[in-house]
């Protein structure tokens, strides 16, 4: 007999990886019910990105799945350039917006999978309210997450199977580029590093998808060629023409191309064998100084104490879970 799908929750922050990434949840109904989508106003301002997000719900049927834009802010911002493109003044997610594919609808058809409740707080009602515990895919900083676990503790924890997360760097380099900033941290992680510290502790379990996995994944031109042979998808043009915006970045910058990071952390959910996953791994965040945002194995930091230990006092928890370590 066919397994039922599995319970998810999406929390994303409107980056052009996000938006693929719902789309590969969308694309397995059988396999997954997105029981709702929490945004946070990270890499999109987020009017922008809740709507680009109910605009492609909307043209591909998912009536019911509904929306909260949260309210929260991180610590460390992402730098306005990724939000704003400098040329045109225009977000960057804007590009996924336009496109005449997601737009047949009357503005006020997106209207009733709009929630009025703040994300951070939706997110926590969904999760009371579930029977079951349920997964959670999220690919933004950690903020509505920790939110949820700070305030309602077991009650919420427990309704957690598990927590998939785009996020963090542990053998691997970091990504942020920041004043004052060690780069030993990744963005999600650097956003919000409280709350990084906040979901290690309530020790829920978690399947980090690092950048050391996600190195293994640039977005390329030979990438977006393969979606060809299903061009009769509306999945696979919609996620060709939205990866089409960034594949120049391995010209252009081929130190730090664009990656299908959270993406590939979906696909870690749907086909747990494309991920080698390392069990029980001890890391801690570091939530403070030049490092914040840093999360380390726990063996590392005993090896080379000094440059690996966090600051006094600016341990945000360690915490037990499986790290997604290497991906095809
Ligand atoms: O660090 C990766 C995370 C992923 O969730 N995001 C982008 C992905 O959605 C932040 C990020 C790192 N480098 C970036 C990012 C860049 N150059 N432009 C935009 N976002
Ligand atoms: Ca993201």
């Amino acid at each position: 007999a066919e397994a039922e799908p599995l319970k998810i929750i999406f929390d994303h922050d409107g980056g052009i990886d996000d938006f693929v990434t719902l789309l590969l949840l969308l694309s397995r109904p059988a396999d997954v019910k997105l029981l709702g989508i929490t945004i946070l106003d990270a890499d999109c301002k987020i009017d922008l990105a809740v709507n680009t997000t109910l605009k492609i719900l909307y043209t591909l049927g998912f009536r019911d799945v509904p929306v909260a834009a949260s309210s929260l802010q991180g610590a460390n911002p992402f730098p306005e350039l990724w939000r704003w493109s400098p040329l045109r003044r225009v977000p960057y997610c804007r590009t996924v917006d336009v496109q005449p594919l997601i737009n047949g609808m009357r503005p006020e058809e997106l209207e009733p999978q709009r929630v009025k409740t703040p994300g951070e707080d939706f997110l926590a009602e969904l999760l009371l309210a579930q029977p079951e515990p349920v997964t959670l895919v999220s690919t933004g900083p950690l903020s509505n997450v920790a939110h949820v676990l700070t305030r309602y503790g077991e009650a919420a924890a427990s309704k957690i199977k598990k927590i998939y997360w785009m996020g963090g760097a542990l053998r691997a380099h970091g990504n942020v580029v920041a004043p004052g900033h060690d780069g030993t941290a990744e963005w999600n992680a650097y956003w919000d590093p409280e709350a990084v510290g906040a979901v290690w502790r309530s020790r829920v379990p978690l399947v980090l998808v690092p950048l050391d996995a996600t190195n293994a994944v640039p977005v390329t031109p030979d990438l977006v060629y393969r979606f060809g042979p299903q061009s009769d998808s509306r999945y696979s043009v919609l996620a060709g023409i939205i990866w089409s915006k960034v594949i120049s970045w391995v010209y252009e910058r081929p130190h730090e191309p664009y990656y299908a990071w959270d993406t590939l952390t979906a696909a870690c959910v749907l086909r747990p064998g494309l991920c080698e996953v390392e069990e029980t791994v001890e890391t801690y965040a570091v939530t403070e100084g030049r490092s914040q945002g840093r999360t380390a194995l726990a063996d590392d930091a005993d090896e080379d104490a000094g440059t690996c230990r966090p600051e006094e006092g600016a341990e945000g928890g360690s915490g037990r879970g499986g790290a997604c370590s290497a991906a095809v």
